[in-house]
Formats: structure tokens, C-alpha cells, sequence
């Protein structure tokens, strides 16, 4: 080979070294070279060298990512030193004159809060504590990464909300309860020795939006976690998350004083149970200096609870809040119950917990799912919202699609957070909205937090789909500041995700018009989409038994009235949809009277809660001028559509992005488009034995008829 040869091949192979694999291993933190020219040019010429100021783990982390993010975006290793021109760490450590960094800003971003600016050729990247430089550092990293412009930096960035947590429901045998993604991450049995390197690629990439808690184990707790075998491995976790910032909570099994503590009873107001809490919390203590408290499942689903003794939740929360108060823990007490008994289940949580209010610790938060039910599509803000404003109240979101198509579904789930959070719940006025209850302006809390369901396996995309992982950013995002825009967050998530990855370079705008616009559409519209295709018009609670995957609105065999369909959708020859007017159920008259009164209302009910709250005559007619039938075949046929639309744009964009995950989405768009058509048709088939109404003309005609759909099974449905 000559020399001149020699040298392509080598360089060939350089090349190739290069190019990494695209697999979704690295999530929004991809770090590929920047490749607007003009932006490089600018990178170069303001980023000379880093002063890093402060010895901790966390500031170790932060020269790590920093390293590591701009060894990637602008493939040079840049310097470490002490006259550096980009200046990070805590304004005591770098001993920041007043011009630079007033002492009023320093004071407004609190403790996890910071400031970028800019001031000569120096770029400060300022906080109050270590953890506040580190999340800087990435907010930093993130601006190249989204190629901004870092010239007059002025960013001051403080979240709203203290607590941002993480609920995985991983049990100890790796299966996550409605997991869709593989098994757990975490490999309890090779813990605490083999620290699997994931676990701090996990913890990164929740700093990098700002997650600050993390509840490992399921809701259904098991109370071995709390045993020293336990204890050793769970703190191995907790030694690897604390240098992110991200604190260590544990769900608490509420008979567990029995289970492992050989007590008789788990009796909140038995001393000999308090003590072995309060023993028990103090054992944790030691593990775990910073542990964050505990999440609590009780009296609900079978789950132990106070109840079991004739003591309310008030005094099984208190109890445990006793325990860890002299530790600064806190207990987020779920309000997700619900009991089997004639009374509409929506009004359960609601009727629990209101009378409840004012009766619990300072140290204790209510947990409230988004919605009454449990996770639907789409489902109105539950009404604890607004309605306990001396109590805490930490919202619950799933991040998991357990109802939503589980992990083949390509679903953006950023706009249902924003949905719930922007929701009007009036308790004082107009604009007393969820996100005010849940950054605790509304009632003046102090103590705030938001909690999502994790969707994350060990699938080696993390999420089982390449684009789920927009549900973990989104949340994270959000948890930080409510105030963004969902469709914002959409885009920079593409982005960060997809920006630079197909294997033959494309220009920045051919990037910009025909994959970063449609994508973008395509994902602030897919959940309304798939609310069309599964349950429009505000139907609900109508998925497989048990597994709760795919259409089964026939089902009314379960061994409880509310685990039925047909419970929740009452279709009959009549009409179809819940009556929660006064006249029904009367759940409305939980909300505060002008929610209740606006959707009470049939002239004033968002059509889109319509059948949540009334029942309606098949021949009722709606705002679109079609009646209700037609108009439920117009929306499972236009969601049905949508599918076909996102297959179509997906198929033009291989050429902009990665081999490997165009590939991957293709497919799952395919069997997305199957089981839009198994929902619409399943659904129109059954819903049509009672409207006895053809489905509109024009529209392809089901291909299968009602029995096939429902001798459909699944006993190995996943998350089961
Ligand atoms: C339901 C899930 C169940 C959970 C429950 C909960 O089906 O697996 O345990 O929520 O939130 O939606 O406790």
C-alpha cells in the first residue's frame, strides 16, 4: 500500500471512530460536535479554558460533565485552570465582588438556584451551593448543545418546586409493575459490591433536568427493603445519587413492624409500633445521613394501611412523619385509594382526605394523582387540588404508559402534564391553578414537590421506545419550572436527541424544515391523538383486565364493581358516559362550585370531558353539528389517521437522522397503527351494539367483527 493510500485508510478509520452508535444509550446528553460553523467559531473563541472553584463530589461531577460535553460538542479537550476564562463554582468559593454577582440575585436562586453570566471575556457559571454549580453546568452545556448563542449571558434559574421525585415501582425481583422498558436497573442481587455503571449515567441524567429524589422500589412495598440485607444495598444506590444531588426515599410498607419487626400489630397509635419506627427511621439515618423519607401506598389495593386498626390517614402519616421529623425527612402519603362500595369511585380519594385537612404534620405532603380515576388518556384535575390548603399537596404524574399505549405507542406526554398543571381549580379565584397548588404559592406551602412514575428499564434505550424518553425529560423539565411550554420542551428534547445523528451529514436547516418542524408537530399533537384513538370525548377506564393493555369496554366480570368497563362508560340503548352531575353520581359537587358549575353544564363542558361527567343520548348533538355517535367514529377514525399521518412524515426522515432508531421507530409505528385500528374498531364494534347506529359513511369498515376483539388474550401482557 502506498503512503498516500496508507494514510486514507487510517484516516477512514479515524473517521469512523468517530461516528458513535446511536442506540439511545445516551439519552439528551449525546454531546455530538457542534456543526454550525458560526456557533463553533464562537465556542472557540469564548471558551478558552475552565476555572473550577470548590472540592466536593458534586464538583467533581461537574468538571466530569463539563469534560466530557465539550470534549464531544467541540472535539478539543479544554483546560483546566486556575486563571480560566470560564468561571464555575459557588460564590464563596470563587469570592465574587458584588459587581459580578449581586448579592440580591445569589439570594433569589436559593439553594439549588444559579446564574450564567457574562462580564469582559469571562463566562460565570455562579450558585449558592455545589449542587446549584452543578445544575448550572449542565444548563451551560445544554445551550451549546441546543447551539445557542453564549455571548451576553445573563440566565437566573431557580426551580419552583422543591421536591422533584422519581417513583419507580420495581420490585426486588427486577419486575417493574407497569414497566415497559425490561427489568429493574436495579440489580438488587448484585448490590451493594457491583455498582452496575448505569446507575450513575441514570443519576446524570436526572441532574440534567433537575430530578432530586428518587423512590426506587414499587408503591406495593415490600417490607424486606427496610432490612439491614436491604439497607447495605439500597445505600450503595444512595452513595451514587448523592453527588447528583438526588436524594434516597423509600416506600414504607405500612405493616412492616409485623413483617419484620415480630410485632403483633402495626397500629399507628401503639407506642410499641411508633417506637419501632422511630428505631427503625433512626437504623436508616445511619445507612443513609441524607435520606429523604418515605412514600406511602396505604389502604389501597390491598396495601396495609391505618385503617386495618380503625385510624385514619392522618394518623398513619403522623406517625411516621414523627419518626423521621428529627431527621428532616418528610412522608408523601398517597390519597390514591379507593374502596368497593356503591359509591362512584371518583369521589373516594376526595372524601378520604378533605376532612383530613389541617390534621397532618408539617413534614408530611399529600400525594395526589393528576387525576380522580387513575392515569387515564385524559382525565379532569382530581379535586383534592385546591381543596386541603393546609395540607401539602404533591401531584402524582405517570410517566409510564401503562394506560397509554405502554412502551410501542409514540406518545408525548408533556402536554398531559401541562394540561393538569394549567388547570383552573378556582379554590381562590380565578387562576388558582394546579401548578400553584403544587409550588405551594397558592396556600403559602413551603414545603412543595411534584412526583412522576418513572419509565425506565433496562432496555438499552432506557424507555423501551426511542421517543419515551421525552416523557422522563419532559418531566423533569417541568418539575423545575411548570412555567415552560410543553411544546417548548418537545423540541428541545428532539433536538438534543436526534440533532447531527444520521450518518451523512445534512444542513442545519434542511434539519430544521423537515424533520425538527413536523416531529415537533407530530409530538405535541400525539397524545390528543391517542386519547382519539382509545377514549375520546372524555371515556375512560375502558383497557384489558388487568394487564390494562389494549381495548376491552365489554369487560364486567371483574370481582368489583369499579375494576369493570362497563362501570365507567354506563353505555346503553339509551346513551353513553358517567352522570357525575347532581343528578348521577354528584362527584361534580366535590370540585369548587364554578368548576362544578361549568362542567355540570352540558352547554359548558369541554366536550373533551364531555362523556366523563354525563351520560348523553347517541343522538345528542355536538358542537361540531354531528351527533354523538358520528362524532365518536370521527374521532377513533381521525386518531386512526393521525397514526398513518406520523407513519408517513417518519418514513421521509431516515435520511436525517440514525439507522438504528429510524429503524426502531418505524416499527413501533407499525404496531402502533395495528393497535390504533384494534382500539378504534374494537370500541366502534361494542359501543355500536347499543347505539345500533352504522358506523359513518365513508370510512373503512372493520375488518373483524366484535367476537374476534373479544376473544382476544394476553396472560404474558408486560407490567402485568
Ligand atoms: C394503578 C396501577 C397499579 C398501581 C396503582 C397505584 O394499575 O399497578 O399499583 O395504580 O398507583 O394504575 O398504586
Amino acid at each position: 500500500m502506498s503512503i498516500k493510500k496508507r494514510f486514507i485508510f487510517v484516516f477512514f478509520l479515524f473517521i469512523l471512530a468517530q461516528i458513535k452508535a446511536e442506540d439511545g444509550y445516551d439519552l439528551w446528553l449525546r454531546y455530538v460536535p457542534v456543526t454550525d460553523a458560526k456557533r463553533l467559531i464562537e465556542y472557540q473563541s469564548l471558551i478558552k479554558s475552565i476555572a473550577f472553584y470548590g472540592h466536593s463530589a458534586t464538583i467533581e461531577a461537574a468538571k466530569e460533565e463539563l469534560n466530557r460535553g465539550l470534549k464531544g460538542l467541540l472535539r478539543k479537550n479544554i483546560p483546566l485552570s486556575k486563571t480560566g476564562n470560564i468561571i464555575i463554582g459557588t460564590a464563596q468559593n470563587v469570592g465574587l465582588s458584588e459587581t459580578i454577582v449581586s448579592q440580591k440575585s445569589l439570594k433569589s436562586i436559593g439553594n439549588e438556584g444559579y446564574i450564567i453570566g457574562s462580564k469582559n471575556a469571562n463566562i460565570y457559571i455562579i450558585a449558592n451551593t455545589d449542587i446549584g454549580v452543578l445544575y448550572g453546568t449542565f444548563h451551560f452545556l445544554r445551550l451549546l448543545q441546543t447551539n445557542q448563542s453564549i455571548h451576553q449571558l445573563d440566565i437566573l434559574e431557580k426551580p419552583l418546586v422543591k421536591n422533584r421525585i422519581l417513583n419507580h415501582w420495581d420490585n426486588l425481583n427486577r419486575h417493574v409493575e407497569r414497566g415497559y422498558a425490561g427489568q429493574s436497573i436495579w440489580d438488587w442481587h448484585r448490590l451493594p459490591d457491583y455498582i452496575d455503571p448505569r446507575y450513575k449515567d441514570y443519576a446524570r441524567a436526572n441532574a440534567s433536568i433537575g430530578i432530586n429524589g428518587v423512590s426506587p422500589i414499587n408503591v406495593n412495598a415490600n417490607a424486606q427493603t427496610m432490612t439491614p440485607q436491604y439497607l447495605i444495598k439500597i445505600k450503595a444506590l444512595a452513595d451514587v445519587f448523592r453527588p447528583y444531588g438526588i436524594k434516597m426515599y423509600l416506600t414504607a410498607r405500612f405493616s412492616a413492624p409485623i413483617e419484620i419487626g415480630k410485632l403483633k400489630t402495626a397500629d399507628p397509635l401503639d407506642p410499641s409500633v411508633q417506637k419501632w419506627w422511630k428505631d427503625k427511621v433512626d437504623e436508616i439515618y445511619q445507612y443513609i445521613p441524607d435520606f429523604g423519607g418515605f412514600v406511602v401506598k396505604a389502604n389501597s389495593e390491598g396495601q396495609p394501611g391505618p385503617q386495618s386498626y380503625g385510624r385514619n390517614h392522618a394518623e398513619g402519616a403522623n406517625m411516621l412523619a414523627d419518626a423521621l421529623a428529627a431527621h428532616g425527612g418528610i412522608v408523601m402519603w398517597r390519597a390514591f385509594v379507593y374502596e368497593a362500595s356503591k359509591e362512584d369511585r371518583h369521589k373516594h380519594g376526595y372524601n378520604e382526605f378533605k376532612p383530613l385537612d389541617g390534621q397532618f404534620r408539617k413534614n408530611v405532603m399529600v400525594q395526589v394523582k393528576n387525576g380522580a380515576i387513575d392515569f387515564q388518556p385524559r382525565e379532569p384535575f382530581h379535586p383534592l387540588f385546591g381543596q386541603m390548603p393546609q395540607t401539602p399537596i404533591i401531584p402524582e404524574f405517570q410517566i409510564t404508559h401503562e394506560y397509554l399505549g405502554q412502551a410501542t405507542h409514540l406518545v408525548y406526554s408533556g402536554t398531559l402534564f401541562k394540561e393538569c398543571l394549567a388547570s383552573d381549580t378556582y379554590a381562590k379565584g380565578k387562576g388558582s391553578t394546579v401548578a400553584k397548588v403544587m409550588d405551594g404559592s397558592l396556600d403559602g406551602h413551603e414545603l412543595t414537590g411534584v412526583a412522576g412514575v418513572a419509565n425506565i428499564g433496562s432496555d438499552r434505550n432506557w424507555c423501551g421506545h426511542p421517543f419515551l424518553q421525552s416523557n422522563w425529560y419532559a418531566f423533569g423539565r417541568l418539575a423545575w419550572n411548570h412555567q415552560l411550554d410543553a411544546d417548548k420542551i418537545a423540541a428541545e428534547w428532539l433536538f438534543l436527541t436526534f440533532h447531527h445523528s444520521g450518518e451523512k451529514p445534512v444542513s442545519s436547516q434542511a434539519f430544521a424544515d423537515n424533520f425538527m418542524i413536523p416531529m415537533r408537530q407530530i409530538l405535541s399533537n400525539s397524545r390528543e391523538n391517542m386519547v382519539n384513538y382509545m377514549t375520546p370525548l372524555g371515556l375512560h377506564h375502558i383497557m384489558g383486565y388487568g394487564h390494562h393493555y389494549g381495548p376491552a369496554p365489554w369487560v364486567d366480570f371483574g370481582s368489583r364493581p369499579d375494576w369493570n368497563c362497563t362501570y365507567y362508560h354506563k353505555a346503553d340503548s339509551t346513551g353513553i358516559g358517567f352522570d357525575r352531575t347532581a343528578k348521577g353520581s354528584d362527584a361534580l359537587s366535590q370540585y369548587h362550585p364554578s368548576v362544578s358549575a361549568a362542567f355540570s353544564d352540558i352547554k359548558t363542558c369541554p366536550e373533551a370531558y364531555v362523556l366523563w361527567f354525563h351520560h348523553l343520548p347517541w343522538d345528542h348533538k355536538m358542537q361540531s353539528g354531528r351527533n354523538l355517535w358520528d362524532e365518536l367514529c370521527f374521532k377513533y377514525y381521525g386518531g386512526v389517521e393521525s397514526v398513518r399521518n406520523t407513519q408517513k412524515y417518519w418514513n421521509n426522515s431516515s435520511q436525517y437522522i440514525d439507522k438504528q432508531r429510524f429503524e426502531e421507530v418505524k416499527m413501533l409505528l407499525t404496531v402502533q397503527e395495528k393497535e390504533a385500528v384494534w382500539w378504534r374498531n374494537a370500541c366502534l364494534l361494542y359501543f355500536q351494539t347499543f347505539s345500533k347506529k352504522p358506523i359513518t359513511e365513508g370510512y373503512e369498515k372493520p375488518d373483524k367483527d366484535l367476537d374476534y376483539y373479544k376473544n382476544l388474550k394476553f396472560p404474558y401482557a408486560p407490567g402485568n
